[in-house]
């Protein structure tokens, strides 16, 4: 914490050249502050022959608010190793990370140039064939190799608290789960839907079921979650998809990384008639997105059951009917789990571009308002609905 300074744009050039053998001429160095993310200072720093390489570095505080909401640096550690630990398991589906510095909080990763945020090219009407296909792929394989099925009770002890992650943990323990639904001062809610978003500060049946998942989320450390998996987390193009931003990183409910993603899927998919006027358009938009959430849970579920058939290696976890038991649960948490991101992102502090995006005040205002009306049914609902009629109801 002692040598901890923010940096300016040549004292990032500076670390980057440092600790990168990329860069031949130091003279032609250029480093460029673009970050838009709530939390950080990200950089890009460039020689004058196109290589390139990010540096990440964690604030005393939540950039998004300011300096009156204070937040440890031990993020930028968290979410080095996480990538690390997560990059080692799936190498094609994560950031490389190429340097970490704890007393700067800085991260030197790899620029991923050729690539385009998930959700700022989704809005855009961009489709990704592999995107769901990657991402069940990464988070199947993450969470399976970092739970009770393979690790000892030993070592996940050690790592659980490798990856504590308190004042990260309360930012979602209260934005997520508890601001929603009451009249939080940090909520944002668009006047236009105050009687919805009022419905819920006086809704207990889904107040008690939020109560659940909260507790979950608090006391149900399944596996190492990236913890923030929305889909400004994600880097994609045709071929390929990376994941980043794993600072919210600690040990959960698989349920919460799967129904993040799923969430931010379905938050798309509602936004559609108001981010576009053409109706088929809209429509073919919402038929790719649908489709993009079945591949997603298909291929996670087939490829974790396998994974659970063939390497566990605890003989207690190896019984068929546990490992079926299990899988459902996980299914239940994300339906759980994405009806509160639709709810949180809808009128909770933390909004996202999808609606904020449309134009149209009554466009807007209906999307919002579908989006409360099915988070509330993927809460109320989670233990009986199945991919089908999750589909149906959108
Ligand atoms: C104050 S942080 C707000 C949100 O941004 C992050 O990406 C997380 O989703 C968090 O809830
Ligand atoms: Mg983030």
């Amino acid at each position: 914490m002692s040598d901890y300074k923010p940096f300016s744009p040549k004292q990032a050039a500076r670390f980057a050249d440092l600790h990168s053998d990329l860069f031949g001429d130091h003279s032609q160095l250029k480093a460029e502050e673009f970050g838009d993310g709530n939390l950080n200072l990200v950089f890009r720093v460039k020689n004058n022959r196109s290589s390139s390489l990010i540096v990440k570095q964690a604030l005393p505080y939540a950039r998004c608010v300011g300096e009156s909401w204070p937040l440890t640096l031990d993020r930028a550690r968290i979410e080095a190793q996480v990538l690390q630990q997560h990059g080692k398991i799936c190498p094609d589906h994560v950031v490389e990370v190429y340097h970490f510095d704890q007393d700067l909080a800085a991260i030197l990763m790899e620029d991923l140039h050729q690539y385009e945020i998930a959700r700022t090219a989704l809005i855009q009407g961009k489709s990704f064939p592999l995107l769901a296909q990657h991402i069940a792929h990464y988070l199947a394989q993450v969470l399976f190799h970092t739970s009770d099925f393979v690790m000892t009770g030993p070592v996940k002890k050690a790592r659980q608290q490798q990856f504590s992650n308190p004042e990260l943990c309360l930012i979602t323990e209260d934005l997520f789960f508890t601001d929603p639904y009451s009249n939080h001062e940090r909520n944002n809610i668009n006047p236009t839907i105050l009687p919805e978003a009022q419905k819920l500060w006086l809704d207990t049946e889904l107040q008690a079921e939020v109560a659940q998942l909260k507790a979950d989320f608090l006391s149900k450390p399944q596996a190492l979650l990236h913890g923030d998996m929305h889909s400004g987390s994600i880097f994609v193009n045709a071929d390929s998809t990376k994941v980043i931003d794993a600072e919210f990183g600690f040990f959960g409910p698989i349920g919460f990384d799967c129904g993040s993603f799923i969430g931010n899927l379905l938050l798309c998919t509602l936004a559609q008639t108001g981010l576009t006027k053409d109706p088929a358009t809209a429509q073919s938009r919402q038929t790719y997105l649908k489709d993009q959430i079945q591949q997603f849970w298909q291929g996670f579920a087939a490829e974790f059951s396998q994974l659970m058939q063939q390497e566990t290696a605890d003989t207690s976890f190896q019984n068929s009917l546990y490992q079926q038991r299990f899988l459902q649960q996980v299914w239940q948490d994300s339906l759980g789990y994405a009806g509160c991101e639709l709810i949180r992102r809808t009128v909770g502090l933390a909004h996202v571009a999808d609606l904020e995006k449309i134009a149209d005040p009554a466009q807007k205002a209906n999307a919002e308002t579908a989006a409360l009306t099915l988070g509330r049914q993927l809460i109320l609902q989670r233990t009986s609905l199945g991919l089908e009629q999750l589909l149906d109801l959108i």
